[in-house]
């Protein structure tokens, strides 16, 4: 009976694969990857449409949770004030805005560990009314509790975004305040009550190459696939603890969006956070190694991100155009 493995290690085997075959792109002379990302890329989607997402932070700031990169946990003395709710009308204001300039789906994130249940009903009323314009709706709210999917799921919620961030082992570097399986158990939530998921990374936290390739495993193990992956460079906000932390050099972060397309080949890899500190030739890097997603609009949540003129030149000389 000796071929018969414990539950938990066909998982565990099946992650050990991902993670060396991750590597194994990692480390492929630049070109190499680049072509075989952008071949798979053209094999799955139009290589010159890019889809547009614009955050709006819904509350901002005094987040009981220690995340090391993010300048709104209460527990990092950074220049970001603390803000209540935002008013429902000027959240429709703003995605109304949002679609003119062209963005397809409207981000709504919360400085919350999870919402309680009096937090989630302004919430479920923001997310019925940008999907009234027409827009796709997603909300980055924290963990969730058992039933909070589904209603928003009911309230027209398409996607919830929840990242894993980093690879299992550095994590606890980085977050203490929850652990890697709860972040698995909201997606497993978000993924049953039938809502997409996009879920993604930060990196340039101070992590290993092969620590990135352990967070593209994870990533690339979730069963289905996220259909939307944001790749995120970490901002560096003064007063956060991974404030100061060694630039990542470009290269590696284009390596990254290219193995995260290579080994999610239909998922939408967004170029997320890190565009304003980023020379635009790398982003255009970025998306001929398969990145087919951006925010739009010029601020993330907290901190800045290109303008649209910015963007929309970008965009017309790469000639790109919108999903
Ligand atoms: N509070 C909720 C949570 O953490 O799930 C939702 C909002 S939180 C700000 C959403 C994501 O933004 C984080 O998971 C992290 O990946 C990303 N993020 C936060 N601060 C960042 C920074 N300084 N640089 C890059 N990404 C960041
Ligand atoms: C994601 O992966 N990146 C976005 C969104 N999902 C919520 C957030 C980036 C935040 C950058 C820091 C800030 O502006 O506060
Ligand atoms: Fe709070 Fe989210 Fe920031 Fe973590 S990333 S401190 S949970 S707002």
């Amino acid at each position: 009976m000796d071929h018969i493995l414990p539950l938990a290690a066909p998982m565990d085997a099946r992650n050990k694969l991902l993670r060396d075959e991750a590597r194994a792109l990692l480390d492929l002379p630049f070109n190499d990857l680049l072509f075989r990302a952008q071949t798979v890329h053209r094999e799955n989607f139009d290589p010159n449409r890019i889809q547009r997402s614009t955050l709006l932070s819904i509350k901002t700031g005094g987040c009981p949770e220690d995340c090391g990169y993010c300048p709104q946990s209460a527990r990092h003395a950074t220049a970001v004030e603390n803000e209540p709710m935002l008013p429902l009308d000027e959240v429709v204001r703003t995605a109304t805005a949002a679609k003119e300039n062209g963005a397809t789906r409207f981000c709504m994130g919360a400085a919350w560990r999870g919402p309680k249940a009096r937090d989630l009903e302004p919430v479920l009323e923001m997310v019925r009314e940008v999907k009234k314009l027409g827009m796709e709706t997603c909300c980055t709210l924290g963990m969730l509790k058992e039933g909070q999917a589904e209603q928003l799921r009911e309230a027209g919620l398409d996607y919830y975004n929840h990242n894993l961030d980093t690879a299992p082992e550095f994590y606890g570097d980085v977050i203490t305040t929850r652990d890697y399986r709860d972040r698995l158990d909201t997606l497993e939530r978000v993924r049953s009550a039938g809502i997409h998921v996009c879920c993604g990374g930060i990196v340039g936290m101070g992590e290993s190459r092969d620590q990135r390739a352990g967070l593209l495993a994870q990533l690339a193990a979730l069963d289905p696939q996220p259909e939307s992956v944001p790749i995120n460079q970490l901002v560096q906000v003064e007063g956060t603890p991974l404030a100061g932390t060694q630039q990542l050099p470009w290269t590696e972060f284009v390596r990254t969006v290219a193995a995260a397309r290579l080994l999610m080949p239909r998922s939408f890899v967004r170029l997320s956070a890190g565009r304003t500190q980023m020379h635009e030739a790398v982003q255009a890097l970025c998306f001929l190694a398969g990145a087919n997603s951006i925010f739009y609009g010029e601020k993330l949540l907290t901190t800045g991100n290109p303008d649209v003129e910015r963007d929309d030149a970008l965009f017309a000389a790469l000639g790109l155009s919108a999903a």
